[in-house]
């Protein structure tokens, strides 16, 4: 594919500001009548007016009710070009779709037999032709004709009118919305749904009609989706001052979806794996997960809709952005240091390695290949921690106040990262030009640390230093401002804290102690996405850890020790754990007894892929078995408190709520100690754990768990036992699927893959099987043999075939070929010649082409 610059960006040269559609909803037929109000912007000269357009049928185009042949216009695969128009006038164009042969899942689609549209970045052109871009934005107005007995429901953004009679058991309704909005942001859906309802008063006295609209049957499974999203439309008001801008707020949850969810304009739509939850059918991870994807959208309204993105490479603008704003929703909700904890962990199992590859990219690009790849961690992750980083230098308030800003001048508009950064510098005064590397330079900063103790001034030299290494086409790094927040810690509880903003190569710091050497706690709380190098021996950072103050570090510093342990273990430079740092590990786990949440995370290893960024080349089978060894010592040195933990009861009865998910979680890591443990008995335990379990957090981890060792009867009996239960419930069954695939080998999906209810046209399915298998089960993935790749080649070469966006994103599994071991490593890369040989869609073989260099 030919790349997209942003260097390259012009205006559209007209302004589009009404659109009138008009869907006749068929699925094999669908006919879409699309008016624009088109007026030349002045200094457009004699522009052409060119149309996005992909797979529709074109039946007829009329410029102010004079119909065109095909003399008067241009036709490709990718649009509609009109050479001579005049300065103002109606454009009215009439296509056929097919929804039901949608497999993209990319426009107008069907999923369980209703009509659903996904339109970013780009799939509005697989609807009507339309300049599809973010910077036109227009007034909709949607009218929808369909059948009355198939579709009782038909929703579309804005404010609905009156359903009325259309003839031949057909129905229709108009839907408008008064605020202008790009086509990415267009939404249709229609179906008969069960529909769960509420409302919500917002902070000015208006009342909203909530309704979010799943399967027959589901509607009592959408309660929590409803609560989360009315405890977002306050948090939002109470945080932001942003209050909600329609009477009604729609969402529909559908089986086929590429995304999580998105944020349409009063109407989101959701993969209904983020919306249907009961403690029957899901985990508090699920609970966790929907509370942040509904505020996510939700928090969109504001930072994505009514402000939107000039161009795609502004992705982050909104996207980074509301991350950073669901992460604080939740974080409120629940615990702010778990919360904290929680998206490090992702952002280091899914950015850093990005970053460290090569697909690593800006968190503004500035070109793409394929759009549909842009939607990264990088972009999300990273794009909210830089967010994260502004506030913490600037400050609450002033952040707030720099947001208000924003808020009040660009209400309405298509707008870049250099406008949101011109209303920081408006309220501070202050340059944030170097700030702004953050988004231009890939790659993540070091930051090495150096200290000194002189006994006699009683003075801590502290040397901080910092590079970024080069990334695919930038070998040269300038320094970031990195705001690093330290602290020195007497051991007695005593903290003297501050920030520094390392913004130059090196810099040098001194601190005054009281009395003795005092330990030195750096990048406490996370405050930078870097990665912070310091040569401490084990004992100094086992001191380090029952010093600590501060809870992200404590973790922090534990998951160091553990890092290095492992590491050790799979380079045979020590055989065995080492039983002093096992209790001492397991010390801390229990002294973290008070917050179980915290305690869980404790008990946690890092997973194989955070610990390729560790050491090169990484040889997955070696760290896999590494890991399983550390974790067999520590469920030995904490078998008592397994053993008392998990013969209390559950928490009961159940509620989702944050106290008693932290008690639950605490529960599983004991119940996943198990499933590493040496006990004769692990098994056993696990199985009546299995049999016994009130709710799906525990239900899962004790069959988890049971998959961890491998064949055996206890397991074999848990899945069938699971399966039987839930084979009528898709997004359990993804659970089914996914255990499986965590931890099997290539046989293992294999079968699945070849199992009656796997399908490949099911994203959600798919990535369950696939994805869990190409990510967290990586010695079998970069099994040395080369097995694990040619188990996911032939799916994903037909997956690409139906679904470019899932195929593409699976193939990001094989970014790392070129840190593997050299028996992998080549493997992966003859896969990936092969992939290249294939015929792959433009989203793939972008993939595939950057993947290999
Ligand atoms: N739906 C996706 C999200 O909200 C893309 N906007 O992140
Ligand atoms: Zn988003």
């Amino acid at each position: 594919p030919v790349a997209v610059k942003l260097a390259d960006y012009t205006p559209y040269p007209f302004d589009m500001d009404h659109v009138e559609l008009s869907f006749e909803l068929d699925p094999d037929a669908t006919k879409v009548t699309a008016e624009l109000k088109v007026t030349r912007k002045a200094g457009a000269g004699n522009a052409p007016l060119e149309l996005d357009g992909e797979a529709l049928k074109l039946v007829s185009v009329e410029i102010d009710g004079r119909a065109l042949t095909p003399s008067d216009y241009s036709l490709t695969e990718h649009g509609l070009t009109l050479a001579d128009v005049p300065d103002q006038f109606t454009l009215r164009t009439v296509v056929v779709i097919a929804p039901s042969k949608n497999t993209a899942l990319s426009g107008l689609y069907m999923s369980g037999g209703r009509f659903c549209s996904q339109c970013e970045s780009v799939g509005f052109r697989r609807i009507t032709y339309y300049p599809d871009r973010p910077d036109v934005m227009s007034r909709f107005f949607v009218t929808i004709v369909a059948d009355k007995e198939a579709c009782p429901i038909m929703l579309s953004n804005g404010t609905p009118g009156d359903v009325k009679d259309a003839g031949n058991g057909r129905h229709t309704i108009t839907w408008d919305d008064p605020h202008k909005k790009p086509s990415y942001l267009f939404a249709l859906c229609a179906g008969d749904y069960d529909v769960y309802r509420d409302s919500f008063t917002t902070m000015s006295g208006k009342h909203i009609d909530l309704a979010i609209h799943v399967d027959k049957g589901d509607a009592d499974r959408a309660a929590w989706a409803m609560d989360s999203l009315k405890r977002s439309m306050t948090w939002d008001e109470q945080t932001y001052g942003r209050e909600y801008d329609l009477g009604v707020f729609n969402i529909v949850a559908v089986r086929d979806f590429n995304f999580g969810a998105m944020e349409n304009k009063g109407l989101n739509v959701f993969n209904s794996a983020y919306v249907l939850a009961d403690e029957d059918s899901a985990t508090d991870a699920d609970f966790e997960a929907i509370e942040s994807i509904v505020a996510h959208e939700y928090f969109h309204n504001w930072t994505g809709n009514r402000i939107t993105c000039r161009d795609w490479f502004q992705l982050c603008l909104k996207e980074g952005l509301t991350v950073f704003r669901d992460q604080n929703f939740s974080a409120d909700m629940r615990s702010r240091p778990v919360q904290r904890i929680k998206d490090v962990i992702r952002l280091r199992s899914r950015q850093f390695a990005e970053d460290a590859g090569p697909l690593a990219h800006p968190v503004r690009p500035d070109n793409y290949g394929s759009i549909d790849n842009l939607y990264t961690a990088t972009v999300y992750e990273k794009g909210a921690e830089v967010i994260g980083m502004l506030r913490r230098i600037i400050g609450e308030e002033t952040y707030r106040k720099g947001m208000d800003l924003y808020f009040e001048r660009h209400d309405g508009q298509a707008v870049t990262i250099e406008d949101f950064y011109k209303c920081f510098e408006d309220v501070t005064g202050k340059d944030f030009t170097q700030f702004r590397l953050w988004y231009a330079q890939a790659g993540t900063p070091r930051v090495t640390v150096e200290e000194s103790w002189d006994e006699a001034t009683k003075e801590l030299t502290i040397n901080l230093s910092q590079t970024t290494p080069p990334t695919p086409g930038q070998p040269d790094k300038k320094p970031v401002p990195i705001p690093l927040e330290l602290a020195v810690l007497d051991g007695k509880g005593g903290t003297d804290a501050w920030m520094t903003v390392l913004d130059t190569a090196e810099t040098t710091i001194t601190r005054k102690a009281a009395a003795g050497r005092p330990l030195l706690s750096v990048n406490r709380d996370f405050s930078a996405p870097v990665r912070v190098e310091r040569d401490l021996t084990r004992d100094q950072r086992l001191a380090l850890v029952v010093a600590e103050t501060d809870p992200f570090n404590q973790w922090e510093g534990v998951r160091t020790l553990v890092t290095e342990e492992i590491l050790k273990l799979s380079e045979g430079s020590q055989t065995r754990p080492d039983s002093e740092l096992v209790g001492a590990i397991a010390a801390a786990i229990r002294n973290a007894g008070d917050d179980p949440a915290l305690a869980a995370l404790l008990t946690r290893l890092p997973e194989v892929g955070e610990l390729f960024l560790e050491r090169e080349p990484a040889d997955p089978v070696a760290l896999h078995s590494a890991r399983k060894r550390l974790q067999a010592a520590l469920a030995e040195a904490l078998s008592d408190t397994v053993g008392t933990t998990l013969e209390a009861p559950s928490p009961a009865p159940y509620a989702p709520s944050a106290e008693q998910a932290g008690v639950r979680a605490f529960r599983g890591a004991c119940i996943n100690l198990l499933g590493a443990s040496e006990d004769k008995d692990a098994r056993r335990k696990l199985l009546v754990l299995y049999q016994k379990a009130t709710n799906m957090t525990e239900r899962l981890a004790a069959m988890r768990a049971l998959t961890m060792h491998g064949e055996c009867p206890e397991r074999d009996e848990a899945l069938a036992d699971f399966e039987t239960n839930w084979k009528h419930n898709p997004i359990v069954m993804d659970k089914w699927f996914a255990v499986q695939a965590g931890q099997g080998t290539a046989e293992t999906v294999a079968e699945l893959a070849a199992h009656p209810e796997f399908d490949l046209k099911n994203p959600n399915r798919v990535r369950s099987v696939v994805g869990v298998f190409s990510t967290a089960n990586l010695a079998a993935f970069h099994a040395p043999d080369g097995s694990g790749y040619r188990a996911v080649e032939d799916i994903i070469l037909k997956a690409d075939a139906a679904n470019p966006a899932l195929a593409a994103r699976l193939i990001t599994a094989f970014e790392q070929w070129r840190v593997l071991e050299p028996k992998a490593g080549a493997a992966a890369q003859a896969t990936l010649k092969r992939l290249q040989e294939a015929k792959l869609s433009p989203n793939s073989a972008d993939i595939v082409g950057r993947a290999l260099g």
